[in-house]
Parts: C-alpha cells; structure tokens; sequence
C-alpha cells in the first residue's frame, strides 16, 4: 500500500462554537481557535477539521450557509481566518474545512432569486415541485423530522429539504451548480487549505422523479434514505469534483459517506479510481439503534462491533484507507455511550481510545474526547439548542407520543451531548468564556478539564498522548494488517496489526467484569512486552489471566 502523509497523520475536529471564546459573547470564535493551536500541537494533533465556519443563519450552527466565501460574523473576519491559517502551517499542522455542497441556507442570494419566481433564472439551482391533492410532492421525511418540503407562497411550489427547512437542497442535476461549487472548492483551495471534510455528501443525488416510499406504517412522512443516498449515477458528481477540483491539489479529502457499504470502496476510496481519500461511515455508532432507527436506542453487543470493524478492517485494505473516529458533532459522547462515566471514567475513556486509535486508518479525536467529556446532562427541552430537537419533539407530540419517553430518547440520542462547551479549567463555564455560553457547560467541568489532566500523569488527556506518540513511531501502528482475536469472546476485543516481523496485540475489556482471558496460540509462544497500559502496574502476559474493568494493554510483539 502506498504510503502518503494523510495516512500518518492524527486529526482533531474542532466544533467552533463550543471551542474557546475570546471576546466575551459566549460563542467560541477563530481567535479562541488560535489560542489553543497550542495545546493542540502539543496533544500530538497533525490535521485539524473545523466545521463550518462560513456566513451562516445558524439554524444548523453553520451547515446552512449563506455566502460560502465569508467568515460567519460571531466567529471573525476573513483577516482572522489567514491569521488562523497562517498559525495552523506555521506550527507544521494542516487544516481541513467542512465542505457543504448538498445544501445551501435559504438566506444564500441564490435561494433568495431561486425563490423570487418561476421563471429567474436560478429558479433550477434548487429543487421545486408542484403540490400533489392539495399536500407535499410526497411523502419524504426530513433527516430532521417532520416533512421535506416547505410549502412557498410567493410562487406557489414546494421546495425539497433534506435538513431544515431552512437547508434548501441544491439541485445537483444542474450542470451550473456544480461548476459554481467547483469554483468555490478551487477558491478555498487556492487560498492554501489542506482539504476537506465533505458534508452529507451521500445525499446530493435524488432519485428521478422523486418517488414516494412505501409506507405501510401509514405514517405522515416517511424515511427516505432510499429515495436521496447513495443513488445510481451520484459518482458522475463525484468524479466530476474530483476532476475539476480535488485532483490539482496536494489535500485530504474525507467523505462523510453515511449508508455506504465496504463493497463500493473502490468508487469512493479506491488508491486510483476514489472519489474521496477516506469517508466517515457510521455502522459501528449505529449499533444501538432500536427497531424504529436512530430515536430507538437498544442494547449493543461487542460481537457486533467485531463484525463492523473487521468488516471495514480488512475490506478495506490494499483497497482504500478508513477514517477512524469514536465521536462528532452529531453524536453522543463514546464514555457515556460505550463507557461507563460512573464508575470507570478514566479507565472506559483510556479503552475506547486505545480501541479505535490503533486501528488502521486516520484517527479523528473530536474536541473534549480526549479529556473524556460526557453527555450533556440535560433535563430540560430548553436547555437543548439543536434544531433537530425541536422538530423530533413537536413530531412526536403531534403523534401523541409520552412526553417523558421522548425526553429520554432525546438526552440519550441528541446532538446537542457533544456540543456543550469545552472544559478548559474548572473556572465558571470552565474557562470556555466569562459570560454565559450560548449552550450550557456540563457541570462536571469542575473534574473534568484540560488543567487538571495536563497536572495529572496518569489523566486521560496523558493517555492519549502517550497513543499519539506511540502510534506514530511505529510504521506497524499506521501501516500494519489489522486482525482480530477470539471472535466468540462476549467482553474481551483482541486485535493485532502486523508488518514484516513486527506485531502488536491491542488487548481491550469492554466492560466493568473481570474476564478470563486465554492466550490464543499463535501469540502465546510470540515475545511479547506492554508498551500501553490504563492500569499500574500492567499486566503481564501470561497463558491465561484476568482482566480488570476497562482494561486496555497494547503488547509489542517481537
Ligand atoms: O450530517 C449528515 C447526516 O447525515 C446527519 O443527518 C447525521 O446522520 C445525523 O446528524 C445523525 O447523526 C451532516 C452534519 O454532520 C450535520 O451536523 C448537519 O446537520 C447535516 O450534515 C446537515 O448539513
Ligand atoms: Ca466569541
């Protein structure tokens, strides 16, 4: 496999709003972003993301752009953005934008023609349909609830949104979209960026004629995944992009490919024929769905986190390379989810990191991950800010659901529990701000924060340096074959990765029992020594021993 910068790096996405504010609005802002490049570089970070960043309307903090080539006001000008640029290279690091290209904010000038009337000519950059009996063109649901259409009076149509209702979709089918997006991708680009992070990009193709779906539930709108992801002819768009802008520059590029499967890699990955270098896929932070989807939370099991990983583990190489992550803005916190924040915070927090950060791939640490921050312990609607909240409540009202029900289905599920803001100190609002943060701080920022794991050795912020450095001076770690141990085992998750006559054995509890643990052979007669531990002292290896709660051993095996 052919070895390139963007394999070796580890990234770190930022999530502007909730990073660090600086003049004393309670919204994080690029100076804030600056004054931390610091302690970013330090923590070992190569690559960092930072989500959208562009003049926006905030519905969707940022994913509903309104002028792709301006600085959202409340995070800074364009000055500080080359300011910000300039420190990111100057400390050797790179930086990667979001890339929104499915949709724009209804504000975007050309919505606002596209809107005006039937005839202008923009009209077509954006996806209008005529009511169907009096109601939507059909039945589609938006991923954020409710239906995906918004009724427009001025011309009397529908337009089609995937997102809010203020994210209009594009209409990827218009040859003019897609050179006006190509032209902004160059401009970025030209200005010196070092990639992209390309947003919802499953979704920029629509089904012709936009069906409705089945509906045998008789529900008002309907998932439509079907009918927008992953739809025959979307990797003409890709190349296209890929082609005409991708192609001339020296970046990274990382799809988020939700829905994807391992057997399209090569389209969308492939070393030669890819869309993307890598794209996010989400099958392994989709296994506590329930029956009715994402809403639904059910139990998960570890066998079914072998099967996803190895899946992606060893479907993927010699064919494409994976982005690694445990955690993002849209997601609930890992410790909290995968973990056990109550009684093994540290300990679950040093596992999960062990567990995805060794794995072949590029390892993405979103903000707070690595000081193990936890849900955001809300238990009012009205602490909640993500727009996605308030329509799934008011949908399920509407339907008459338990009010109580829906609230924990939301402080489990909501977006919102990774996007409190980062703990810095255990000064109020934990140093994120001196006036009240625009969402609110969990208030366990008094044990958990940067300060005081920076003081403490055997912190999890140390932690993850400590796999940082240890990733990084190994070609094995980046480079090496994945496989996976004792695949029957309901707690213990053992995997190697191996090059030349190099190995390490990545020994994982993923629980608070005390499991037993026999030496599969082919490592028992191997030399093996700990290299990484989230126990003193380590565990020595033996034939068969216990494990203790969350126990994490990484063995170098000569
Ligand atoms: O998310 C895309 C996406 O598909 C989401 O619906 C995701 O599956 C959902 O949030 C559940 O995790 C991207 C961004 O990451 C998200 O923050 C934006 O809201 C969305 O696109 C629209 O731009
Ligand atoms: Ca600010």
């Amino acid at each position: 496999m052919r070895t390139v910068w963007w394999k070796e790096v580890v990234a770190y996405e930022i999530y502007p709003r909730s990073f660090m504010d600086t003049n004393e609005d309670g919204i994080g802002d690029l100076p804030g972003v600056i004054s931390r490049l610091d302690y970013l570089k330090e923590l070992g970070i190569d690559v960092i993301w930072i989500c959208p960043i562009y003049k926006s309307a905030n519905d969707d903090n940022g994913y509903d752009i309104s002028d792709y080539h301006a600085i959202m006001e409340e995070f800074g000008s364009m000055e500080d953005f080359d300011r910000l640029l300039a420190e990111i290279h100057d400390r050797g690091m790179r930086v990667i934008m979001d890339l929104v290209l499915n949709h724009t904010s209804d504000e975007h000038p050309w919505f606002i023609e596209s809107r005006s009337s039937r005839d202008n000519p923009k009209r077509d950059y954006y996806i209008w349909r005529d009511s169907k009996e009096g109601a939507e063109p059909n039945n589609w649901a938006s991923m954020f609830n409710g239906s995906a259409w918004e009724y427009d009076e001025q011309t009397d149509q529908y337009y089609l949104h995937l997102y809010s209702r203020k994210q209009p979709d594009l209409n990827m089918e218009n040859p003019e979209v897609r050179q006006e997006l190509i032209r902004m991708i160059r401009w970025w680009l030209d200005k010196g960026i070092d990639g992209f992070r390309v947003d919802a990009i499953t979704h920029i193709k629509k089904a012709p004629g936009l069906p409705d779906m089945p509906n045998p539930g008789n529900f008002r709108y309907v998932d439509a995944n079907p009918g927008h992801r992953n739809i025959e002819g979307i990797h003409d768009f890709l190349q296209q992009f890929k082609r005409e802008a991708f192609a001339e520059y020296d970046i990274m590029t990382v799809g988020e490919a939700s829905g994807t499967d391992v057997s399209e890699a090569d389209l969308w990955i492939g070393e030669e024929n890819g869309a993307f270098n890598m794209i996010f896929q989400f099958e392994h932070v989709s296994m506590d769905f329930g029956a009715e989807g994402r809403w639904d939370f059910a139990p998960w099991d570890l066998a079914e986190l072998k099967r996803i990983t190895r899946k992606w583990q060893k479907g993927l190489e010699g064919v494409g390379w994976n982005a690694l992550f445990m955690e993002n803005h849209d997601q609930p916190r890992s410790v909290s989810r995968f973990g056990d924040p109550v009684n093994f915070h540290k300990e679950s927090a040093k596992m999960l990191a062990t567990f995805f950060m060794l794995q072949q791939g590029t390892p993405f640490i979103y903000q707070g991950q690595e000081i193990g921050m936890t849900n955001a312990d809300f238990s009012e609607l009205s602490q909640y800010r993500d727009v996605e909240i308030y329509n799934y409540y008011r949908e399920r009202l509407l339907d008459g659901k338990d009010v109580e029900e829906t609230m924990r289905r939301i402080a489990y599920r909501a977006r919102d529990n990774a996007r409190t803001p980062m703990q810095w100190d255990d000064s109020l609002y934990g140093g994120f701000s001196t006036v009240v943060p625009w969402i609110r701080t969990n208030p366990n920022y008094h044990e958990i924060n940067v300060q005081q794991q920076e003081k403490d050795p055997d912190s999890i912020l140390n932690f993850y340096k400590a796999l940082i450095r240890l990733r990084k001076s190994s070609q094995t770690l980046i480079y090496g074959t994945y496989d996976d141990w004792l695949e029957e085992h309901p707690e213990i998750f053992m995997y190697s990765r191996s090059l030349e006559d190099e190995a390490y054995l990545i020994v994982l509890n993923f629980f608070g029992n005390t499991p037993e643990l026999r030496m599969p052979s082919p490592w028992r007669e191997r030399k093996l020594e700990v290299v990484l531990s989230n126990y003193t002292p380590a565990e020595i290896l033996q034939d068969r021993f216990t494990l203790r709660p969350y126990e994490a051993v990484v063995y170098r095996v000569t």
